[in-house]
């Protein structure tokens, strides 16, 4: 089971997460379920409020094969990395958040998303769909983090669902 973050504060921001969704569905594996729509306030930087959502897929590929096509569909939807420092307005930005209840330490992949339970923008939409999912390094599950969670942001309910 992987469960990722999707966001967007550039543009379309909901056609983008949709089209996302369309995209990971049909290269990655078969999505069991998707959260709430929330848009929220830009954490970490200045910039213009964000939609996300997060999504659970069940896939036969590895960690690695889905990072790949997570960036693959980043690109395809407009996403421009450049080498300067910090957090950018973006099209898209897909992040894994878990996989199976691995722990994944590698030069391009770390898993669970380091930092998540920081962070309302991720724990408020993994919660619609993992609430008793246990963070296998925190050994805590979504809900109590996000109880727990100091972040502070103002979360607001999108009136349109994602299609899947
Ligand atoms: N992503 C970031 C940094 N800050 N803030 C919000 N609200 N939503 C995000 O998806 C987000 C962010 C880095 O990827
Ligand atoms: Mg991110
Ligand atoms: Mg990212």
């Amino acid at each position: 089971m992987v469960y990722i973050a999707l966001g967007s504060n550039i543009g379309n921001r909901f056609a983008l997460l949709q089209e996302a969704v369309f995209c990971i569905g049909s290269r990655i594996g078969t999505i069991l379920s998707v959260s709430k729509v929330y848009e929220t306030p830009a954490w970490g930087f200045e910039s213009e409020a964000f939609l996300n959502a997060c999504i659970k897929i069940e896939t036969e590929q590895t960690a690695l094969d889905v990072l790949d096509t997570l960036l693959i569909i980043e690109k395809e939807l407009g996403r421009d990395r450049n080498l300067s420092e910090g957090y950018q307005a973006r099209p898209i930005d897909l992040d894994m958040l878990l996989f199976n209840n691995e722990i994944i330490s590698h030069e391009r992949l770390q898993v669970p998303h380091p930092r998540m339970e920081l962070r309302q923008f991720v724990l408020t939409p993994l919660a619609d769909i993992a609430a008793k999912t246990v963070h296998p390094q925190l050994k805590k599950n979504i809900e109590e983090l996000q109880q727990k969670c100091e972040d502070n942001s103002v979360l607001s309910i999108w009136n349109e669902p994602l299609k899947f």
